[in-house]
């Protein structure tokens, strides 16, 4: 046989090789499915579309991510992956709170600090955050992959509130986990329970007098036109979590589970760029929005007035969880104290 022909052979060889190869990876690649609880270029669309970049840039697989409204409020996304219909979801401990009691732990007020260096050295080390929450998730069939903080929560009112006393009377909309009713109910307010899919309405007729949420979102969901007066209390973050149906995970490849890790570790550092100044820039984009916007932050008297009522808080959290939440507020606080000491 000529070089020529030798040479033409084994090109061919190797091409029927790679065409093989490259079947074997179509038939081995999934489409896999995301929902999460926001709009387009918000804190949990950009972690979501990093997730993706991640999963695309690193195997054959696909992403098809769905934004808030496309297939139902926050509970119906959840339901859906326990189901298997989703693999992938992100959902509020906010939300979460019914199916997981534990998860309510970030609505005892001032139990996180404000400091936005800390909070995020608080998820990253966390022995609550990192071990005792994904098997609590585990245990409803998730496989927590990674909790991170959006912002810090700020209420707005229909007029600027100081102390407890100027909460009397006005219906507060919470998310829908019974621990934050009890916080509102602390600072002297009357919770209202609601779907994120009926605040600006509620607000918009007055069915409602304010709303808690961080600044990105208060922005962004336009809630400073119908709910103006902006306070901060200082009295916590907005947490989120993200997690994979469990027996979808279980049942993926060790390559497979390792990609789905890496994907979320690289999110997650996205994000974390992607939060810092964010509430800077919304507060602007709002003053610049509107001539009725108010902005009061609480000095540190009007704080400790709030700060007052966490304990009763605190309590209905040990309550509501029993030898477990208390356990997990011990670790949780421990955890707490060794990034503040850092
Ligand atoms: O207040 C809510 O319900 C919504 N807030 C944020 C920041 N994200 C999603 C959630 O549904």
């Amino acid at each position: 046989m000529s070089s020529t022909s030798k040479f033409k052979k084994l090109a061919g060889i190797s091409a029927l090789a790679l065409a093989g190869l490259t079947a074997a990876n179509a038939v081995n690649a999934a489409n896999w499915r995301y929902a999460h609880e926001e709009y387009e270029g918000d804190v949990q669309d950009v972690f979501a579309y990093k997730f993706k970049e991640y999963i695309e840039d690193n195997s054959d697989h696909t992403l098809q991510i769905y934004r808030f409204g496309e297939l139902g409020e926050s509970d119906d996304i959840m339901e859906q992956t326990q189901a298997g219909i989703l693999n992938f979801v992100n959902q509020s401990p906010g939300f979460t709170g019914s199916l997981i009691p534990e998860a309510q732990i970030f609505f005892i007020p001032y139990l996180m600090p404000t400091d936005m260096s800390t909070v995020i050295e608080f998820f990253r080390e966390s022995e609550a955050i990192n071990e005792d929450f994904p098997e609590l998730y585990s245990e409803k069939g998730l496989e927590l992959l990674k909790m991170y903080p959006e912002g810090e929560m700020v209420v707005t009112v229909d007029e600027p509130v100081t102390t407890p006393e100027e909460f009397s009377n006005k219906k507060i909309r919470v998310m829908t986990n019974p621990l934050l009713s009890e916080t509102y109910s602390a600072f002297g307010a009357t919770p209202t329970p609601l779907p994120w899919g009926e605040v600006y309405g509620a607000l918009q007729t007055n069915m409602i007098q304010g709303q808690e949420n961080p600044i990105f979102w208060i922005e962004s969901g336009g809630l400073y036109e119908v709910s103006p007066n902006l306070v901060f209390t200082g009295h916590g973050w907005f947490t989120t979590a993200m997690m994979a149906n469990q027996d979808f995970y279980n049942g993926l490849s060790d390559t497979d589970k390792k990609l789905v890790q890496d994907a979320a570790d690289y999110a997650f550092e996205k994000i974390i760029v992607h939060i810092d100044g964010l509430a800077d820039k919304a507060l602007e984009k709002i003053k610049a929005g509107s001539d009725e916007v108010t902005v009061t932050r609480l000095n540190d008297e009007q704080i400790e007035a709030f700060k007052a009522r966490s304990p009763q808080v605190e309590k209905k959290f040990i309550e509501m969880t029993g030898e477990r939440g208390k356990e997990l507020l011990g670790q949780f606080k421990e955890d707490l104290k060794e990034v503040q000491n850092d």
